[in-house]
Parts: structure tokens; C-alpha cells; sequence
């Protein structure tokens, strides 16, 4: 794997941002100085600190007793459970790798996901309405270096995660400076790429994130978001709660309905969204019969959160509004809680660290004047230098100087914040969901009667943005209702099946008979909006 250069690790360890933490380390503390205080509460469990690191170090010896070995990964696809913790607590504990999924992937991403780490296991819950031992039967097949299959619930012919359990056995603490984890991309290109994250590098991120947004041992954080994304993870999210001895509450679904009486029964203090949901919730807020009063800091971020709401937030919420911008490869800003409004409403935040490196350049890759909008470059001490096990991509995403290319345009404002103005590259922001157009197009052309397609972004008023794909048909009869079907029959997550079907006799080209997808793409939108 390719990694921070000694000179840079030996900075970041002299400034005490990498400490020789490890995940396994940090719950042993917790559960030593506070074995009875609240760590996890889900719609049927509520675990003390405690009984999360009993459970962990028993799924630990389970681990290892089904012949798994410390190094191998392990994909893992939960929902919005307390069985998450103890699962990846003890992998974690077993010096096993885990790769999160996300509940809403299906096979091909799963696929993708289990055979780019070479997992040896796959471990999903039974539970959200969708049934994971159906994917696992299908994923047997598509990779061949899974082993194990664990299943939280009814395992039917699968190993049941309740007996995969036992005593003793157990390696040491990991090495700090080892892969953690492998995280997912939100995917400009393709399929999701793997992000390797040590324990030094992601504990720093959320430890730091906990100084910033004020995390302590009295906040309750609200998980809203889907337990394995970056944003309700890091920032400072689920784990960095758990690190300061706070309290993580899972919301099965992140509606208000769901949402309000969870934050007046457990006096939620902090939780993050993305856009679409922030404006559900200051829809929902003024006539809701549900205290929020518990509820001190609103996050926001993962897409654009217009100036326009971010205004309402106070009035319509009762609290202080934090813009988020981050991404899964590493760098994340932060307005902080005492910026003057106009900085909360009208900027992205400034970076964590005094030792990000933020550059914003021009398409030659030169500096712009402060002020100016270009494409964002980052560096730093939690933002990787290389994607797991995947060269062509690593030679598009960095710089030969290690500075991660994160696709965003954004200009620099005084102060260091970032005001995010929109993406390089061709992959639509939905409500926060990250679409490869790339990926969705593949799936499409796979189609037997498609003979071409793209898909562009729209905007949407309630999503930010929704996805329409303009298809070329081999035969007239072809109906929208089927290229729906065939992209559900194909096993993606469904806020990937297009949004809107546009059935069109060619793409124009230019003068040169050629285009590339990217400008067609433009074309495209430009067309459909009315040349806007
Ligand atoms: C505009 N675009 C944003 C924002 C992310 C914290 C918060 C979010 C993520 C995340 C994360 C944005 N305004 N406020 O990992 O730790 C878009 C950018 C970025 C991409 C990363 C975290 N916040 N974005 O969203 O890996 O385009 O991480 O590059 O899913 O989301 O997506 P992802």
C-alpha cells in the first residue's frame, strides 16, 4: 500500500496528532472507566460500554475460531443496529479488515466490494425489510475468496452471528500504523473504490472533529444516516461519540416521524444530515408535538446546503447550524460553532488541521488568486495517499506529490474556509448518494434492446439533484417501466436506478463524429434544461 512518506508520518506523530491509538484500545478505555454508562441504544438493545466490549471480544474468538485470519478482510452490511458495534468492534479486536457496505447496496456493489478486498467473509444483519441471506446465496458465486458467510437474525443454512462467539485466544492490540479499515468511496468513476484507513489516521480525524463540534461524554449523537457512511462515522459521528464516552442512538429510518420522539426520548444533542432530509426536518419541526429542545448542534453537509436553508435552520429548529464537507478519502471541514452567521450560512467550513494542505488550482493545475473558484487539492495527516489496490485510478486521483484530486470546485474565502461550488467530475450528488454515471450507464447498455446511454444530472428541488438517463433504443416498443425493472433485476442500489428515462433517436456529435461521454453529458443536460 502506498502511504504518508516517513518524513510526513514522523511530522504528524511529533505533533500528537497520530498517537498510537487502535479502535480495539479505544473501547477497552471506555469500557474500564465507564462499564455501566450508555454506549449504544437501538429499537431493541441498549448496551452499556461494557456490555459493547464483552460482546466485541467475544465476536472476536468467534471470529477467529471460523478460521478467519488477522489481515483478511471482511464485508460487512448493516443497518442502523447495535449489532454493527459489536461486529466491527470485534473485528476490529481480531485484527480482521472490515469493508463497509452500505444496507442500500445490492450484489453488484457487494460483488465489487467482496472481490476488490478478496474478503473472506461477508457479515450482514437480518433485518430492513430486504433479505441479505438472498444477496449472500448469489455472492457466493461471484466471489470466490469468501469463506464465511455470518448472518445476524435467522442465519438459515449461514453462520449465525449469535453463535459466533467464544473465549480467549485473542492477538494483540493492532498496529496502529495498519489498515483499519476499507471505506467506501463515494465514486466519481466506475464502481465504488476502496479507502484504506489506519487506526492513527481515522482516530485523529474524529478526535479532533469531537474538539471542534464539542463532543463529550454528555452528548447523545443521533445516527440518522446510514450507520457505515463516512460523515455520520468521523465527523465526528458515531465514533468519535464513542470515544469521548458519549451515547449513540440508531435511528431506523432518518424521517422525522422516526426521527423526532427518538431525539425527545434519549435528549439527542447532536446528529448530521444531508440537505434533502435538513429541509424534511425544518418542515416537520414547527408543528411536531416532540420536545427537540435536547438538540444543540444540526450538521449538515454531504451535498450543498444552500444558503437559503441554511438560514432557516435556527428559527425553524431551535439550534446552531454546522456545515460538514468532507469526503471518505480524508479531508473534512467544519464551520465552527461560534462563526459569525455569515460564515455559517454562505461557506462550507474551514479544514480540521492546521496541517491540511488545501490547494485550489486552476485546470493546468496552478494556483487561482483567493477568491477564485478551482478544482480542490488536499494533503494531510488523514487523507490517504492511494486507493486500495487500484493503480489506474490512483494515477487519476493524486498528484505525483501525494495530494489527493477531490473532483470538487470550490473557491477559498479569507480565514481558509471553503465555499464549495460544484463537482469536475460526471458523478451526480442525490441528496448526498454519490452516482457514478459511468456505472449506471454500464448497466444500461447491458439492456438488450438499449443500444446507448447517458446519464446526466437535474436538478431537483428536493434532492439537489436526481439523475436522467437519455437512452438510445435498438427497438420502439421499449418502455420506461422496463428499464426500470431491468436496472432493479440487476442488483444496484435503488437510488441508482434512474430517476427519469428520456428515450432519443441519437446522440449528436460533433463536427469530428466523436464526443467524449463527458461533454455529451453537458450536452445533454444543457438541451434538456432549455440551454441553461
Ligand atoms: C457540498 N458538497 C459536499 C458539502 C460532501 C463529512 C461530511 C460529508 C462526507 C461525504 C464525509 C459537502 N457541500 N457540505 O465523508 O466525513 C460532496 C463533495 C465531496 C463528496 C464526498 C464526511 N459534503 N460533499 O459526503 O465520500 O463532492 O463523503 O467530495 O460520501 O461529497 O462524498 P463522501
Amino acid at each position: 500500500m502506498q502511504t504518508w512518506p516517513e518524513e510526513f508520518a514522523a511530522r504528524y506523530r511529533a505533533k500528537g496528532y497520530w498517537r498510537g491509538e487502535t479502535f480495539p484500545a479505544v473501547l477497552r478505555r471506555q469500557a474500564e472507566a465507564r462499564p455501566d454508562a450508555v454506549a449504544v441504544v437501538d429499537e431493541g438493545q441498549r448496551w452499556t460500554y461494557g456490555e459493547l466490549h464483552r460482546r466485541a471480544e467475544a465476536h472476536a474468538a468467534g471470529f477467529l475460531a471460523l478460521g478467519l485470519k488477522p489481515g483478511e478482510r471482511v464485508v460487512v452490511q448493516f443497518a442502523n443496529v447495535a449489532d454493527f458495534f459489536s461486529v466491527v468492534f470485534g473485528l476490529f479486536r481480531a485484527g480482521l479488515v472490515p469493508v463497509y457496505a452500505l444496507a442500500a447496496h445490492r450484489l453488484a456493489e457487494v460483488a465489487h466490494l467482496a472481490r476488490r478486498s478478496q474478503a473472506a467473509a461477508y457479515m450482514a444483519g437480518d433485518h430492513a425489510g430486504f433479505d441479505y441471506r438472498a444477496l449472500a446465496r448469489a455472492l457466493k458465486a461471484e466471489a470466490p475468496t469468501l469463506r464465511h458467510v455470518v448472518i445476524g437474525g435467522d442465519a438459515q443454512e449461514f453462520t449465525a452471528l449469535e453463535a459466533c462467539v467464544g473465549e480467549g485466544g485473542l492477538p494483540g492490540d493492532p498496529d496502529p500504523s495498519a489498515v483499519a479499515f476499507l471505506q467506501i468511496s463515494g465514486g466519481s468513476t466506475g464502481l465504488p473504490k476502496l479507502i484504506p484507513r489506519t487506526h492513527d489516521d481515522y482516530i485523529y480525524s474524529f478526535r479532533a472533529s469531537n474538539g471542534i463540534c464539542g463532543v463529550t461524554q454528555e452528548t447523545v449523537y443521533l445516527v440518522a444516516l446510514p450507520v457505515a457512511h463516512n460523515f455520520p462515522m468521523s465527523s465526528p459521528g458515531h465514533m468519535g461519540t464513542l470515544y469521548a464516552g458519549g451515547r449513540v442512538v440508531l435511528a431506523p429510518a432518518p424521517s422525522p416521524e422516526v426521527a423526532f420522539p427518538l431525539i425527545a426520548q434519549e435528549k439527542v444533542t447532536l446528529t448530521g444530515l444531508v440537505p434533502p432530509l435538513a429541509l424534511l426536518w425544518m418542515q416537520a419541526a414547527p408543528g411536531t408535538p416532540h420536545d427537540l429542545s435536547s438538540l444543540a448542534v444540526l450538521q449538515v453537509g454531504g451535498a450543498k446546503f444552500t444558503p437559503e436553508a441554511a438560514r432557516r435552520v435556527r428559527p425553524t429548529l431551535g439550534c446552531t447550524l454546522q456545515q460538514v464537507f468532507g469526503m471518505a478519502e480524508g479531508l473534512v471541514n467544519y464551520t465552527r460553532l461560534d462563526d459569525p452567521g455569515d460564515i455559517v450560512i454562505g461557506t462550507q467550513g474551514r479544514p480540521i488541521s492546521p496541517d491540511d494542505e488545501v490547494l485550489v488550482v486552476d485546470d493546468l493545475g496552478h494556483p487561482v488568486p483567493e477568491g477564485t473558484a478551482g478544482h480542490l487539492l488536499a494533503r494531510g495527516a488523514y487523507t490517504i495517499r492511494a486507493y486500495h489496490d487500484d493503480p489506474s485510478a490512483n494515477a487519476r486521483s493524486f498528484t505525483a506529490d501525494g495530494f489527493y484530486r477531490t473532483g470538487d470546485i470550490v473557491r477559498r474565502l479569507p480565514g481558509g474556509y471553503l465555499e464549495v461550488r460544484g463537482r469536475a467530475g460526471d458523478h451526480i450528488n442525490r441528496a448526498g448518494e454519490k452516482i457514478s454515471a459511468e456505472e449506471v450507464e454500464d448497466h444500461l447498455i447491458a439492456h438488450p434492446a438499449i443500444f446507448d446511454a447517458a446519464i446526466v444530472s437535474i436538478p431537483d428541488p428536493a434532492l439537489g439533484e436526481r439523475t436522467c438517463a437519455f437512452v438510445i433504443p435498438r427497438v420502439k416498443t421499449l418502455k420506461v417501466s422496463e428499464v426500470k425493472a431491468f436496472m432493479r433485476r440487476r442488483g444496484i442500489a435503488e437510488f441508482k436506478v434512474p430517476d427519469q428515462v428520456v428515450f432519443v433517436d441519437a446522440f449528436e456529435t460533433t463536427a469530428a463524429g466523436k464526443v467524449s461521454r463527458k461533454e455529451l453529458r453537458a450536452r445533454l443536460r444543457a438541451g434538456f434544461l432549455g440551454g441553461q
